[in-house]
């Protein structure tokens, strides 16, 4: 049974996204759990290509392609780990802030986050305060994940956590942001739980976050 695993673990490591489907169908087919696979082969791999990122062996191009191999075995086991109503990690809402339509650095935390077995409700790019008060009241997150690429879109992230706090949303969420232009001290200037510098610390943040 664990071949398999070893299989879906190493194909996301080399980024080999045909592979990683195919193992993980294989698996599927011959009736290892779902959340062996999520747990034991996706997770653990995702962890690694963050490891390498962070000593800088891996670098983005390598990262997302790891990213986009564990999204395709992803895809095949969502229905089934929600038939099984399997415990995620947490749920984070993200999105990039009003004003801005950079989302590549967008989706990449957002595919570590779901690497790292969180429930993602991705709101896309341009996303107003207004916008992620609403999905925190829809989605009940346990985090907000905003990112931002331009210095003129950042205070954003303020109006958000403002509305947050305006709405007595704040005490429920915890707020995370990130992105090129945002710095540790932006973050906590503007009362934010956390900041993480790339995806892979993004990842490792969200789940300090909800312990
Ligand atoms: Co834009 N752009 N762009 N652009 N663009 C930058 C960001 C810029 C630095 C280029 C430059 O001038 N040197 C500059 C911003 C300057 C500033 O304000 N500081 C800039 C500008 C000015 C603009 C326009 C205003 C240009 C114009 O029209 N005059 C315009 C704005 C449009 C808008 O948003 N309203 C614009 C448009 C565009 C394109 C549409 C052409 C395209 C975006 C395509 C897309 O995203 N779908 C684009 C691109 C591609 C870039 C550059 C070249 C690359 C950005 C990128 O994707 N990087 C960029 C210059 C550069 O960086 N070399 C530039 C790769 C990505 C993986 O990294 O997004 O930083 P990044 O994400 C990282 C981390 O930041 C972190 O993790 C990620 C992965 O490790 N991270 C988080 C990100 N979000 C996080 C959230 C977290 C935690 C970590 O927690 C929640």
């Amino acid at each position: 049974m664990d071949e398999y695993v070893i299989q879906i673990y190493d194909g996301v490591i080399k980024g080999d996204a045909a592979g990683v489907k195919q193992n993980v169908q294989a698996a599927v087919d011959a009736q290892v759990d779902a959340e062996h696979i999520l747990k034991q082969g996706l997770i653990p791999a995702m962890q690694k290509v963050g490891d390498l990122f962070e000593k800088g062996e891996y670098y983005i191009p390598e990262m997302l392609i790891s990213a986009r191999a564990m999204q395709n075995g992803l895809e095949l086991l969502k229905p089934l780990l929600a038939s099984a109503d399997v415990q995620s990690t947490g749920k984070v809402v993200l999105g990039t802030v009003q004003g801005d339509l950079h989302d590549i650095g967008k989706n990449l935390v957002g595919m570590m986050l779901e690497g790292a077995g969180f429930e993602l409700f991705d709101l896309g790019t341009d996303v107003s305060a207004e916008k992620f008060a609403d999905a925190v009241q829809e989605y009940q997150p346990d985090i907000i994940a905003m990112s931002a690429l331009l210095t003129t879109t950042m205070p954003s992230m303020k109006k958000t956590i403002e509305i947050l706090v305006q709405s007595g949303l704040r005490n429920q969420v915890k707020v995370m942001v990130g992105g090129a232009p945002v710095t540790q001290e932006y973050a906590s200037g503007i009362g934010a739980d956390g900041f993480a510098p790339d995806a892979s610390r993004a990842a490792t943040l969200a789940k300090t976050l909800v312990v």
